[in-house]
């Protein structure tokens, strides 16, 4: 299905420049570590592991940037708020996503960021939230891993996050039961047109 012709591109280290020269349109996802944001780049791509996951946090360390139709940049970006991190990586990591947003900030379409249905928005998840507002960033919003919930739990999940993040677009998926990702699909091609 899906954004089925993607391919990895590179990786960038905090201080590489590697693609900032690039105009190409571009969607990144961030979240907390572990929260999916891999898996879901996998389930939009239609491929099982294209996108390297891990069930241990902290698996992806580097801006790992894909190609879809030779057009548009899909990124993994590491995940934050991991709290066993080793401290010194840990702000290492920060440091690498809060580099790549703003530098890549023209050519970013949306930030897709992921907040886990069940546990629902963190503290570092607000703060997230509240740089990318600051740096005047399209945001889009996945609850991740909806299959977790019950049906109820989910509209819970649902409803709590309009609250949170006020005025932006909130899309369930699961990637594992590959649910809703249509619906996201079909938002991320708009924003790309
Ligand atoms: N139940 C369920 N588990 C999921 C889903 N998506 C991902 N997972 C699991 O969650 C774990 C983390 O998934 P990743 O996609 O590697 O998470 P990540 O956000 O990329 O993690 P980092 O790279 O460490 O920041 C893995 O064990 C996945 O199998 C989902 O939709 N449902
Ligand atoms: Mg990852």
């Amino acid at each position: 299905m899906i954004f089925s012709d993607a391919i990895f591109s590179t990786s960038v280290s905090l201080g590489s420049e590697k693609i900032f020269f690039d105009t190409r349109k571009e969607i990144v996802f961030v979240g907390r570590s572990n929260v999916g944001k891999s898996s879901v780049m996998n389930a939009l791509f239609g491929k099982k592991d294209l996108v390297k996951t891990s069930a241990r946090p902290g698996k992806t360390k580097t801006a790992n940037i894909f190609e879809v139709g030779r057009k548009y940049y899909f990124t993994d970006l590491p995940g934050y708020g991991f709290a066993k991190m080793w401290q010194q990586m840990r702000e290492a990591l920060d440091g690498l996503v809060s580099w790549y947003l703003e530098e890549r900030k023209e050519n970013i379409e949306s930030v897709v960021m992921l907040i886990d249905a069940k546990l629902g928005p963190q503290q570092t998840d607000r703060d997230m939230y509240e740089f990318l507002l600051e740096l005047g960033m399209p945001i889009t919003i996945i609850l991740s891993k909806i299959d977790k919930l019950s049906k109820s739990e989910a509209n819970k999940s649902i409803e709590f996050a309009k609250q949170a993040f006020f005025g932006q677009q909130i899309f369930p998926v699961s990637s594992q039961k590959k649910l809703w990702l249509r619906e996201l699909e079909l938002h991320l091609r708009d924003l790309l047109k």
